[in-house]
């Protein structure tokens, strides 16, 4: 064996070694090459019958075949498992895009609600809170609700003891407004309240309500008409129409039902409106003087109007909801659909 069948040798080495496509073979390549009884070791073993002038050369080629190979060798492992490891725990390519996770969206009744406080603050109400367990006073007697009314009873209200409750309407911040502010007075008081009524598609023992009172010198019916008017075209659309209707409140004097046109058939009757043209909204009036002298404000100076109105109500007919109930199961998929 001469420095050309090292060189030979080598070239077939490296060949095998640039072939090899997992790290067992490529330590195969190293067994068989460089291993203790490998042909390296057989070239070595060569040395002592080589002439001593080829000796020189015969070194280096057998010294630049252990090099390059291992050198070669060396490489390959790295490459291999480093390629295995990505393999293992997928490969990170920042040039995918992120994972979306979604924004959520707000509850229809929520929406209805920031929707009205956008609306009347337009016409310069700011919003008012209270306490959902209210006292028997605020809650009815202040708005001069008789003792003996059906509205009271274990059937309709929640009774806590004898005389704290769940509050069934958001009058009562109103009161406690009144009670601590002198007039004027632009509030509205949106809110969850609670009545004992059996579930169906319309009823539910929670719901949410907003009330609007405002009180000043001279506030009369057309303030109350005009604004009502306002706050359906900016919820509804800028062709609804608005009716009002005689009524009886206890709170109010006098009092009224309103109504919203059908804004599916645009008030020439359809199966929502149950061909009537108009869907029922809810009751307003002129605050009742009594409420008044209960609060401690001056009937002879100032007048005022007050509304009530039942959100998911609103936000069924805007929305076309069908079914109240919906609005409670907590289906994202459903409740996604409205934003
Ligand atoms: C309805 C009717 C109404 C009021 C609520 C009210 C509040 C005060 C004084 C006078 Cl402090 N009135 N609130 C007035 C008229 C109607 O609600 O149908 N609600 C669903």
């Amino acid at each position: 064996m001469n420095a050309q069948d090292i060189i030979a040798l080598k070239e077939r080495g490296l060949a095998e070694a640039a072939q090899a496509a997992t790290l067992a073979e490529i330590e195969a390549v190293r067994v068989k090459y460089m291993g203790r009884k490998g042909l390296l070791q057989d070239v070595m073993d060569g040395l002592k019958s080589v002439p001593p002038e080829e000796r020189r050369d015969f070194g280096r080629a057998a010294n630049e075949l252990k090099q390059e190979l291992t050198a070669l060798l060396d490489g390959r492992k790295a490459t291999l498992s480093a390629a295995g490891k990505a393999a293992g725990r997928k490969q990170f390519d920042v040039s995918l895009p992120g994972a979306w996770r979604g924004l959520g969206t707000r509850h229809p009744v929520t929406q209805v609600i920031e929707e009205t406080i956008r609306i009347f603050s337009m016409l310069g109400f700011t919003v008012a809170d209270g306490p959902d367990i209210e006292t028997e006073y605020h809650n009815f007697d202040a708005l001069n609700t008789p003792a003996d009314h059906p509205s009271r009873d274990t059937q309709d209200t929640f009774w806590l003891d004898g005389t704290t409750l769940l509050r069934t309407q958001t009058s009562p911040v109103q009161i406690r407004v009144m009670e601590r502010c002198k007039p004027p007075v632009r509030i509205i008081a949106p809110g969850r309240c609670y009545r004992r009524d059996t579930t169906d598609a319309t009823h539910s023992a929670n719901f949410h309500q907003v009330e609007g009172l405002y009180v000043d010198r001279k506030v009369s019916m057309a303030d109350l008409k005009g604004d009502i008017t306002f706050f359906a075209r900016e919820m509804m659309g800028p062709d609804v129409k608005v009716r009002f209707r005689p009524h009886f409140f206890p709170f109010t004097e006098p009092s009224v039902e309103y109504d919203f046109s059908c804004h599916v058939c645009g008030g020439s009757g359809c199966r929502v409106c149950k061909h009537s043209g108009w869907i029922e909204i809810s009751g307003a009036g002129m605050v009742n003087p009594k409420v008044f002298n209960i609060v401690g404000y001056d009937p002879e100076a100032c007048t005022g109007y007050a509304f009530g109105m039942g959100l998911e109500r609103i936000a069924m007919i805007k929305y076309g909801i069908e079914d109240i109930r919906l609005l409670y199961d907590n289906d994202v998929r459903f409740l996604g659909q409205f934003s």
